[in-house]
């Protein structure tokens, strides 16, 4: 049986949906969810393999505009635009719900001038609003991208097709059938991973995003942007796992706010990370958490690498 394996690169705003689908997809869940932009923080792969095909996916950060922002966003945006030169195929994602955005077309623009490969549009969501609004907005986009792809000088028409597919991530019909469609587009060429390797995350890494998952579900307003999660420690007894994890913040007054009154705040969000890991692992997990300040890690290249695997070791 002769092999195939690919990439699949999954790229958008902040909160279309690609972490959603992404573990939706892998049948997994390995990426971090929630209703606020700029979730993830890394690139995330996912390997889904069945019979002689093997699909690689890549959840990447939102793109966003970060300037004025901390390097921790430029480090973001980076790692997303990095993952297009790894794609065999790109999946451009777009809120269908929310419609079409300004920003969409410069970041398509990019895209295309990156790669040569199949760029696909999905259209998210389509379970989040009225069907009129989503067909309203699914015209609008697919509108968007044919004048847009006229605007590239001297290119070819990289869109697959120009209608954006339209997808919902908590209909399993739909992410079946957007599964098979990017499982037959994948090259011929041997598997880079075991067939039952999940990620190419380390265990810790994985763990850290099921906490700075429940940071950014529980924290209000700009408060888990200054937050990053560190792993110190993963002891593994026959009865439990024992993690220990630091939550660290960029300002000592954040401290207070991730503790909580009497440690109310700490202690709902480890208990919601503790059973998600527990969920995730199937073991009985001891969640031991602590909050560290160390002031202004998100412009430190060295500590944005420590606490979020981005960049230099
Ligand atoms: N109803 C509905 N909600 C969705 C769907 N996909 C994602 N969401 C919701 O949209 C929000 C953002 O989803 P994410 O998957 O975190 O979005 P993202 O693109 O990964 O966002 P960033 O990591 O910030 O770039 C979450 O509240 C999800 O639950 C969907 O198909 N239907
Ligand atoms: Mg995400």
């Amino acid at each position: 049986m002769s092999q195939k394996c690919g990439y699949v690169a999954f790229h958008g705003r902040p909160n279309a949906g690609k972490s959603t689908l992404f573990n939706a997809l892998v049948g997994s869940k390995l990426a971090s969810v929630s209703n606020k932009p700029q979730t993830t923080r890394n690139r995330l792969l996912g390997n889904y393999t069945v019979d002689d095909v093997q699909m690689l996916i890549l959840d990447t950060p939102g793109l966003h505009n970060a300037s004025g922002k901390p390097k921790l966003n430029s480090s973001m945006n980076s790692v997303a635009w990095n993952a297009v030169n790894d794609a065999d195929v790109v999946c451009y994602l777009i809120d269908a719900a929310a419609g079409w955005h300004n920003d969409d077309a410069k970041y398509l623009s990019g895209i295309l001038g990156r790669t040569e490969k199949p760029v696909l549009l999905l259209a998210t969501k389509i379970d989040a609003q009225k069907q009129d609004v989503i067909a309203r907005n699914v015209a609008t986009i697919q509108q968007e991208c044919a004048g847009l792809v006229r605007e590239i000088p001297g290119s070819e028409v990289r869109f697959l097709q120009p209608l954006p597919e339209e997808i919902s991530a908590k209909r399993p019909e739909s992410v079946a059938a957007l599964r098979s469609r990017l499982l037959g587009m994948m090259p011929p060429g041997p598997w880079l991973y075991p067939a039952d390797d999940l990620s190419d995350l380390p265990q810790r890494a994985l763990f850290a995003e099921l906490i700075r998952e429940q940071l950014f579900r529980q924290l209000n307003q700009e408060l888990p942007y200054s937050c990053g999660v560190k792993i110190e420690g993963v002891d593994e007894s026959p009865k439990r796992l024992h993690i220990q994890a630091t939550i660290v913040v960029s300002k000592a007054s954040h401290k207070g706010m991730v503790i909580g009154q009497g440690g109310s705040a700490l202690k709902s969000i480890g208990t919601a990370a503790r059973l998600e890991l527990e969920r995730q692992t199937g073991q009985k997990v001891f969640l031991e958490l602590h909050v560290a300040v160390d002031e202004d890690w998100t412009n430190d290249l060295q500590a944005i690498a420590d606490y979020e695997g981005i960049g230099p070791k």
